[in-house]
């Protein structure tokens, strides 16, 4: 059945036709692809058409989509039951990697998704303090967690959600948010209220309102001064941990948050999400702390397997070989525009990078917000016809897979010089 049938049928039975917003196009207008399968850089809608995927399931999947040793681990783990609710050597497998890439972590507790990771760290860090409030970043989406819904970006920006009814009041006030990037502005609200903060989050390079790179700084700034009010620094690595490098930001740059959240890629595209950081805090968790946590599917064998398969196979690949692909497929859309006249500015960091519709640098939410979405969406419909897959949305970001060949970069650049004939 074609995707337009599809999505009507889905529209009868699931809210708006998905199961997460931003699939649903409703930024780009048209028909969500139903996916049929995945293989390397190429995804196949059920209409038979192919497509080089620059959305790589949002960002899990850096070793392409259906990586063989991947497969086989799955296939293998599931021969031998597909979930116990008990504890498996393989956890202790995948603790003890993430605790080798991340000098921060020294106890880990996996969980089913970035937003339970995030969750998590927030009530952990809200037990280990004492204290209510918290600070985000405006366009910091850190998934879906009452406390984090505020000025949050991904699909709350796309839909224009400040945000989102169901949300109690109470607890949103105790949620303050700040602009991205500005490190003034956070030296002086934890000079004023820093005794009642129990923690900072963010994304140390912002991935859900388009990439945005951390100013020289801004990150050193959240760490002294959380150091100095006793708030903890959260460090959201969903989308950089393990695609900036083997490990996350923090690897490349020698920062130590206190807690880190990952999850995607540490799952090699199952549901995972994970929680790490110093011991003393990490016992604060059920069942050797207070704070309660827990999950049926946490540490799922089969999540387990295909994370670890995944983080063995990268702990050994050139990452300068996709951020140079990357840099590659920015230049020639760079070209391209300059050639037409059409004001972008493009945000990449390593294999991730953000086309943006605007004529100024792009460095916190208001900046991104002040694109213009409408060509955006056009660009994006002229890519999809001629056979790249984007994700569907501005405040979004682009990855480039450890699949994808010199040979689809060119192919993809070729894509864009024809749809700019027709902008
Ligand atoms: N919030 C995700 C992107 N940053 C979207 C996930 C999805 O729709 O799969």
């Amino acid at each position: 059945m074609d995707s337009q049938n599809l999505f009507a049928q889905a529209q009868k039975v699931i809210p708006g036709g998905v199961n997460s917003p931003v699939r649903a196009f409703r930024a780009v207008g048209g028909t969500p692809l139903f996916i049929r399968e995945a293989a390397g850089a190429t995804v196949v809608d059920t209409d038979g058409n192919e497509y080089i995927d620059y959305v790589a399931s949002w960002g899990p999947m850096i070793l392409g989509h259906s990586r063989p040793e991947v497969v086989a681990a799955i296939r293998d783990a599931a021969g031998r039951g597909t979930s116990y609710g008990a504890p498996t050597a393989s956890e202790i497998g995948m603790a003890e990697r993430l605790v080798a890439a991340f000098p921060s972590i020294e106890m880990v507790r996996m969980v089913s998704s970035g937003t339970e990771a995030t969750m998590t760290a927030i009530r952990l860090a809200r037990g280990w303090t004492n204290r209510d409030k918290i600070v985000k970043f405006a366009g910091c989406y850190h998934g879906h967690a009452d406390s984090l819904l505020v000025k949050a970006g991904s699909g709350v920006a796309t839909l224009g959600i400040p945000g989102s009814p169901g949300v109690p009041k109470a607890l949103a006030e105790l949620t303050i948010t700040l602009p991205y990037n500005d490190a003034e502005q956070a030296r002086s609200l934890m000079a004023r209220h820093g005794e009642g903060i129990a923690c900072i989050i963010v994304e140390p390079v912002a991935g859900n309102m388009g990439v945005v790179p951390p100013r020289p700084g801004f990150l050193e700034t959240l760490r002294e001064i959380t150091q100095a009010s006793g708030a903890l620094l959260i460090f959201d690595e969903v989308i950089t941990g393990f695609r900036l490098a083997y490990g996350g930001w923090q690897t490349l740059t020698g920062m130590v948050p206190d807690l880190t959240c990952l999850g995607k890629i540490v799952g090699g595209g199952l549901p995972v999400g994970a929680l790490g950081g110093r011991r003393e805090i990490m016992e604060h968790l059920a069942p050797t702390g207070p704070v309660y946590q827990a999950g049926t599917l946490s540490g799922n064998p089969l999540a387990m397997a295909a994370g670890i398969a995944t983080l063995d196979i990268l702990r050994g690949m050139p990452y300068s070989k996709i951020d140079r692909m990357a840099a590659e497929l920015c230049a020639g859309f760079l070209d391209l525009f300059r050639e037409k006249g059409i004001p972008v500015r493009i945000n990449r960091v390593g294999s991730m990078f953000t086309l943006f519709f605007t004529a100024d640098e792009v460095v916190d939410f208001d900046s991104a917000s002040r694109c213009d979405t409408g060509l955006f969406a056009r660009f994006f419909r002229g890519m999809l016809a001629a056979g790249i897959n984007l994700a569907p949305a501005q405040f979004e970001a682009g990855f480039v897979s450890f699949a994808h060949t010199d040979a689809e970069i060119a192919r993809t650049v070729d894509a864009c010089a024809r749809t700019l004939k027709s902008l």
